[in-house]
């Protein structure tokens, strides 16, 4: 598959124009300018705050929780695996972080160094890793002696610096991210193939069970494989606004490239001497960026229920003169049964807002389903559930609450998954000309293509 990679220009919107009497909304239509409205969409829903270095964005309680989220299933997926969590330092000496030349050529610009103590110069610059290799790998060298020290799998929950230059994006392209980076050494190379395939599996199921985003599995080309390594798998999602795809996460063998400059070498059992075959895999907080992406829409963030901090939203809707009291207690006691229930709701029952208001305010945070209930809904032992996906509006039987809202849940969930593939695969197109493939490319389609990768290729791809 082809496809122009993510390049969104993303300035927060200059001037928005608030609806009036709410001072509520988005000013910017998907369609109109989307990344004008991304960047809405993530300040807007709570997500991202702006700071005053460029390229550094703080993520809110509501970017944390997804991220939390994403972490409570997959941390667990990798201990299952053998894989245990460590923690190494975020600095590196200059020494260290050259001494895979493959490995740090092409990145160099982006690393950002500490140079400074106070006032004065450090005698030697340190650097701020940009991926931990590096910093690991003497380690490992370290701590592999025999074969009974392989494998060794450890992983990271950490951030990393990148200094990017080119647009930058909240979640997508940051200067600071967050990401979890797996670095494990096997004794035999089917090994580490074998777990190559086995997180990038468990990168689909973050994007496709959780995210509701369907991904491309595949392996890189020479040219887009990462250098230091033998090669490079990926799990590839699409943004249909822009028709470009977006690496969603990375998997890599990264053969015996780094055991050589580390020296990390073994006795075999019969003891001879062994190299370890090496891996690295990571995910960051980027898969949240293309969460919104895909399923966002003109009100705001939409939120798959896997993901989502607060579920359902229960908001009184009193009329004038209506019981005020029966109603709040209704409500109370619907988000307490969906709570009992397993489901997180949340209850909004301020008083200066008007409903209207409210319905906007967690349209734009994203939130699956709203939960109204008012006066003739109490008459008719009812409540009004409201799809933040379709606008659906569904009458449930209070008796029915329970079953009916984790009915509908796993429903969004569902339908997120759907619509955001229908979108993706209406825009594949097979090609077999270069012509093709650039009047293709121009017209946002997700590409299929003969592939050789070779260098040098012919205008006409393939025959047929
Ligand atoms: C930027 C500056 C310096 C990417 C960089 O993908 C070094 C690098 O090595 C760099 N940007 N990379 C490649 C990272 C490879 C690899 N690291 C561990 C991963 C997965 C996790």
């Amino acid at each position: 598959m082809a496809t122009k990679s993510s390049n969104v220009t993303t300035k927060p919107a200059k001037k928005k124009e608030m609806k009036k009497e709410t001072k509520l909304g988005m000013a910017v239509k998907k369609d109109d300018n989307f990344g004008e409205w991304y960047s809405e969409v993530v300040v807007n829903s709570e997500m991202i705050e702006y700071y005053d270095i460029s390229g550094c964005y703080i993520l809110r309680p509501q970017a944390i929780s997804i991220w939390e989220t994403l972490q409570a299933f997959f941390d667990p997926e990798i201990k299952k695996m053998g894989i245990k969590n460590a923690y190494f330092p975020l600095f590196v000496t200059e020494n260290v972080l050259q001494k895979e030349k493959d490995h740090i050529e092409g990145f160099a610009p982006e690393v950002a160094w500490v140079t400074k103590s106070g006032k004065s110069e450090l005698e030697v610059p340190i650097a701020i890793r940009p991926t931990s290799e590096t910093v690991m790998y003497p380690y490992f060298a370290k701590w592999i002696r025999g074969h009974r020290d392989l494998p060794l799998k450890l992983n990271q929950w950490c951030n990393v610096v990148r200094w990017e230059f080119s647009n930058p994006t909240p979640f997508i392209r940051s200067r600071e991210f967050l990401w979890q980076e797996g670095h494990t050494a096997f004794a035999i190379k089917e090994e580490a193939d074998q777990e190559v395939l086995e997180i990038l599996e468990l990168y689909r199921r973050v994007y496709e069970e959780y995210l509701a985003i369907p991904v491309i599995k595949g392996k890189k080309s020479e040219l887009e494989k990462f250098a230091g390594g033998l090669y490079t798998t990926s799990v590839e999602a699409f943004i249909p606004h822009t028709g470009r795809g977006i690496q969603g996460a990375t998997s890599h063998c990264l053969g015996q490239n780094f055991a050589k400059m580390f020296q990390i070498n073994f006795e075999d059992d019969k003891g001879g001497k062994g190299m370890v075959w090496q891996n690295s895999w990571a995910y960051s907080t980027r898969t949240i960026g293309v969460m919104v992406m895909v399923h966002g829409d003109d009100k705001g963030l939409v939120l798959p229920p896997k993901v989502a901090s607060a579920q359902v939203v229960v908001i009184p809707v009193p009329y004038k003169d209506a019981d005020t009291t029966a109603i709040k207690a209704a409500c109370e006691s619907t988000a307490n049964d969906l709570n009992a229930a397993g489901m997180r709701a949340d209850l909004d029952t301020r008083e200066n807002y008007s409903p209207g208001w409210k319905y906007s305010h967690w349209e734009m945070k994203g939130i699956p389903l709203r939960i109204e209930i008012g006066p003739r809904d109490l008459e008719k032992s009812q409540v009004r559930i409201v799809r933040r996906d379709n606008g659906a509006k569904i009458d449930v039987p209070m008796g029915e609450l329970v079953e009916k809202v984790q009915e509908i849940l796993t429903s969004i969930q569902e339908n997120l998954f759907n619509t955001a593939k229908e979108k993706r695969d209406a825009c594949i197109e097979v090609v077999h000309t270069w012509d093709e493939f650039m009047t293709a490319l121009n017209n946002k389609k997700l590409i299929l293509a003969p592939w050789c990768d070779e260098e040098i290729v012919d205008q006409v791809m393939s025959s047929n």
